[in-house]
C-alpha cells in the first residue's frame, strides 16, 4: 500500500500545528477527510443543491437518486441484504437512541434484562439504562477480567437467563479491544435474545458482514469512516423495523395525514423525518468508494501494524502501561496508556505542543476507566494513512513530556 499517495489526498494531514507538521493520531474521534469526499459535498451544493422526494424536477430526480444509490452502496459495503434495512441518522449516538427509544422502551418490560457491558460509550450505555429505568427491565453487565483486559464470557449461558436483547461494542472506543462478537451473538441468539452491535469503532477498520454476524441491529458514524460528520447509519433486520414505531415524527415520514392522526411511510423513510443530511450523504458516498479503492482488508492490516510498531516501542520503554487485552490479535488500531506520575491530560498538552494529536481523558467511557482504575488514558489512534514516522513523532512528545514533568 502506497501510503505516501493515499495521504496527499487529505489536507488535513498536511497543515501544520504550532508550527510543526501535523500528526493526527485521533481517529477514533473522527477520522481525516479526502478531497473526493470534500469534492462530493461541494458538486452537491453548487451543481444540483436541492431537496430530495420533493420535487419533480430533474435536480431534485438526480439527489433523490444519488441519496438512495448511497442507501445502496452502504448496504453492499456491510453486506446486508436489502437495503431498505438501512437507515439514515444523525450519528452513531442517534442510532443507539432509536434502537433503545423505538425497540426497547415498547418491547421490554418488568422481568426481562438488557445484558451489556461496563466497557461501552456512554452513547450506548446510557440509553439503555434509560430504557431499564423506564421499563422495570433489569440491566446486568457480563464481568471484566482485570488480568487479561478481555470480557469474561464463560458465564454466557447463566447470564442470558431473561435477557431480551444484548448491547455490545465490536472495538471498544477508549482501547480498542474487540470482544468476540461472533460468540455472543450465537450465544444470545440460541437464548431467543437480539443482539445490538455498536460499529463506531469497528465498520472503519473492519470488513464487516451483517449477514455471515447475523446481527440484529449495528450502527455507525460516516465521519469515523473519511465520511462528513452529522451522518451515520442504523442497520436492521427488516422485521424488527417493521415492527418499531417511528423515532420522530414529521415530513417525509408519513403516509397518510388527517387533521387527528397519520400514519407512517414503508421503512426505511418511517425512521427518516425531515430533510436528510443530503450533501453528507453524497460526501459518505465518496468517503465509501475511497475505502473500497484502498480496501477494508488493507486498512485493518495497516493499523495492525501501526499498533504493532507503538506497542514493541512502549515495551521497550519504563514506565508505560498499556490498556486493553493484553492478546495483542484481540486489538484494533488504538494505543490507549498512561505515562507513570504524567496526566494524561499534561501529556496531552505537551504533545499538542509537538504538533501531534491524540485525545486524552475517560474517552465517554467512565464505567471503564473505573474498571481499569484511572482518572483517564492517553489515546492514540490509528488510520491507515499514519505512518511508522507519526508514531515516532508520538513517542519523541512521550520524551519531551518526561523531561518537563519527570
Ligand atoms: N466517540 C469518539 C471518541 O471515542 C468521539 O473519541
Amino acid at each position: 500500500m502506497n501510503i505516501e499517495n493515499y495521504r496527499k489526498d487529505f489536507p488535513l494531514l498536511a497543515t501544520r500545528s504550532h508550527n510543526k507538521s501535523f500528526v493526527y493520531l485521533d481517529n477514533a474521534a473522527t477520522s481525516a477527510k479526502p478531497v473526493q469526499v470534500i469534492e462530493a459535498e461541494r458538486r452537491y451544493y453548487e451543481d444540483f443543491g436541492v431537496n430530495i422526494h420533493r420535487g419533480l424536477y430533474e435536480h431534485s430526480a438526480k439527489a433523490t437518486r444519488l441519496f438512495q444509490e448511497t442507501r445502496e452502496k452502504v448496504a453492499r459495503f456491510i453486506n446486508a441484504a436489502d437495503s431498505r434495512s438501512i437507515i439514515f441518522t444523525h450519528g452513531s449516538t442517534e442510532s443507539s437512541n432509536l434502537v433503545a427509544t423505538s425497540w426497547g422502551k415498547v418491547f421490554l418490560k418488568a422481568g426481562d434484562a438488557v445484558l451489556t457491558t461496563e466497557l461501552e460509550h456512554h452513547s450506548t450505555l446510557v440509553p439503555w439504562q434509560n430504557v431499564c429505568e423506564k421499563t422495570g427491565a433489569k440491566l446486568k453487565f457480563i464481568p471484566y477480567n482485570k488480568e487479561t483486559g478481555e470480557l469474561d464470557c464463560s458465564s454466557l449461558p447463566d447470564l442470558l437467563q431473561n435477557v431480551k436483547v444484548v448491547v455490545i461494542n465490536g472495538m471498544t472506543n477508549a482501547t480498542g479491544y474487540m470482544p468476540p462478537v461472533t460468540t455472543i451473538i450465537e450465544s444470545a441468539h440460541e437464548h431467543g435474545a437480539l443482539v445490538v452491535l455498536d460499529g463506531a469503532q469497528w465498520v472503519s477498520h473492519k470488513p464487516v458482514d451483517v449477514t455471515q454476524l447475523d446481527v440484529d441491529f449495528m450502527y455507525f458514524s460516516a465521519h469515523k469512516m473519511l465520511g462528513p460528520t452529522g451522518l451515520g447509519v442504523l442497520y436492521a433486520k427488516l422485521p424488527l423495523l417493521d415492527a418499531m414505531e417511528p423515532y420522530m415524527f414529521g415530513g417525509d415520514m408519513i403516509d397518510q395525514v388527517w387533521a387527528d392522526r397519520s400514519t407512517w411511510a414503508k421503512v426505511p423513510e418511517k425512521f427518516e423525518a425531515g430533510t436528510p443530511n443530503i450533501a453528507g450523504v453524497l460526501g459518505f458516498s465518496a468517503a465509501i468508494d475511497y475505502l473500497e479503492t484502498v480496501g477494508m482488508e488493507h486498512v485493518s492490516e495497516q493499523e495492525a501494524r501501526l499498533l504493532a510498531y507503538a506497542l514493541n516501542k512502549a515495551e521497550k520503554s519504563t514506565g508505560i502501561t498499556v490498556y486493553g487485552s493484553l492478546d495483542r490479535t484481540k486489538q484494533g488500531g488504538i494505543f490507549s496508556f498512561n505515562l507513570e506520575g504524567i496526566h494524561s491530560h499534561d501529556l496531552g498538552t505537551i504533545l499538542d505542543a509537538c504538533g501531534v494529536a491524540i485525545r486524552t481523558g475517560f474517552h465517554c467511557a467512565m464505567p471503564y476507566m473505573n474498571l481499569l482504575g484511572v482518572a483517564g488514558t492517553a489515546r492514540a489512534s490509528f488510520a491507515f494513512y499514519n505512518t511508522l514516522g507519526d508514531i515516532d513523532r508520538l513517542f519523541e512528545g512521550i520524551l519531551q513530556a518526561r523531561s518537563v514533568f519527570g
